[in-house]
């Protein structure tokens, strides 16, 4: 992508409102703009950010066995009454009349949606256990919408819903996606640790967050030590095997948010030195219900003995455009994004110092077309922008590699390479500068 064709609306001053360095650094590099109270509008760098989160979850939630659908986002209230969470879930629904005055609701989740496909389309429990998810925007009033996408009343979810005979089955299916997430958040850059939580408005007993450690995250948390340094499940894992070994690892050290956080027990768990208290960011948080939708909503299925029971469910959410905050949040400096490669809006910013210049023009041109060709995404820098003002742009959108081009380089045949995360720099021959960052990228894309 050429820079001088691309929309990159970068502000100049910091914006006063935006109190945490995601928020404000978003803003400031075009990624997103405020449109409402926490209403955004996804500028096209931001907007390619969301796809490659977007699609990390994706592959991720279909590896694991779960199936993708799409449910609207419009949702007749009488479903909503059919589960009794019309009236309970209060002023966060945004409840609207269509022109039937028929009442309606932005939903804030789909328990009670995909609860009502379900039962129209099964019947046996050898149907069973069937798990689905879709990625869909979500509206939810919060009183206190702030910290830009990270509380927002609009934000992109990722929710899948299982579907099980009993406990046990429905154990594995919760087991599964547990895993799935420690996968899909450390593929981001991000170290996950799942925390025994509180349930709210979704219902049933239990209950993981996955909570990303920051400073500025709005949940107060208390863990074991260990659990920050634990692996995390390969690429090679058997999603149809034995689980709950992987969940025992880590639920056996204490993990808990301040809702359910129980300081005795936390104190004779943990040793004084490995005790953990500290700041998260929740980025995803799963839940087991057992019936709570499916006997009310009458979502039954004849078991081996001909009765009909209700099936046991559970819901697993993951904030996708939160995710965005979250990882600037553990990836930026003074000077802007440090984004990890498999989430980086392009790969390489490719600084031409020269504009106009024929020989630097032409340089440029060629490493732009063998870049590409080599999958290297890249935003190319064409534009007559003052070097000093280039190197800032780049630092501040924090693309993973900067190839920086003039003439006094040129003429000894060389191009510096700049490496965002540590600010490391190298010359390299400007004929090998392509292969060489298509190397560097290849390798940053492959995760075990
Ligand atoms: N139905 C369940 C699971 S699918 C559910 O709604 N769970 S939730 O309420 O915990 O939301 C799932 C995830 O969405 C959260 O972990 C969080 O990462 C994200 N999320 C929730 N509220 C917001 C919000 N206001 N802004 C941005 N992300 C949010």
């Amino acid at each position: 992508m050429r820079l001088s064709r691309f929309f990159l609306p970068v502000l100049k001053e910091t914006p006063a409102d935006a109190q945490i360095a995601s928020h404000r650094l978003m803003l400031r590099a075009g990624m997103v703009r405020q449109e409402s109270a926490g209403i955004y509008a996804w500028l096209p760098l931001g907007f390619r950010v969301l796809k490659k989160i977007e699609q990390i979850v994706r592959e991720e939630q279909d590896r694991a066995g779960v199936v993708e659908m799409l449910m609207p986002t419009i949702q007749p209230a009488d479903l909503w009454r059919e589960s009794g969470r019309y009236d309970a879930y209060g002023k966060e629904m945004l409840r609207i009349a269509d022109r039937a005055d028929r009442e309606m609701l932005y939903g804030p989740t789909n328990e009670e949606m995909i609860t009502e496909i379900f039962r129209a389309g099964v019947r046996s429990y050898k149907d069973l256990p069937k798990l689905l998810y879709h990625i869909q925007w979500k509206f939810r009033d919060e009183i206190r919408p702030r910290f830009g996408v990270m509380r927002g009343r609009e934000f992109l979810m990722k929710d899948a819903y299982s579907f099980d005979i009993d406990e046990t089955s429905a154990r594995k299916s919760y087991n599964k996606m547990f895993a799935a997430y420690l996968r899909t958040f450390s593929r981001m850059g991000l170290k996950s640790i799942p925390m025994r939580a509180d349930t709210g408005p979704i219902g049933g007993d239990l209950s993981h967050e996955f909570i990303i450690l920051a400073e500025t995250g709005e949940s107060a948390v208390f863990c074991d030590k260990r659990l920050i340094e634990m692996s995390v499940p390969d690429r090679d894992l058997d999603f149809d095997g034995d689980l709950q070994p992987i969940v025992d690892q880590f639920t056996s050290l204490y993990a808990a948010t301040d809702e359910v956080h129980d300081e005795a027990a936390f104190e004779s768990a943990v040793p004084a030195e490995a005790r953990v208290s500290a700041r998260g960011i929740e980025v995803g948080h799963i839940f087991f219900f057992g019936d709570k939708y499916s006997a009310p909503m009458k979502a039954v299925v004849a078991g081996p003995d001909g009765k009909e029971v209700p099936v046991q469910m559970g819901s697993y959410g993951v904030g996708v455009s939160r995710l965005m905050g979250a990882i600037i949040e553990a990836h930026h400096d003074e000077d802007g994004c440090k984004w990890p490669t498999p989430v980086a809006p392009f790969h390489v910013g490719l600084v031409n110092l020269k504009p106009g210049d024929e020989a630097t023009d032409a340089a440029c041109a060629a490493l732009y077309e063998a870049m590409q060709g080599a999958g290297v995404e890249v935003l190319y820098d064409d534009t007559p922008a003052r070097p000093g003002e280039k190197f800032a742009r780049m630092d501040l959108i924090g693309l993973p590699y900067q190839l920086v081009i003039g003439p006094r380089g040129l003429g000894e045949g060389a191009a510096e390479v700049k490496r965002r995360a540590d600010g490391g720099r190298e010359d390299v021959p400007v004929d090998k500068a392509a292969a060489h960052l298509a190397a560097l990228v290849k390798a940053e894309l492959a995760y075990s």
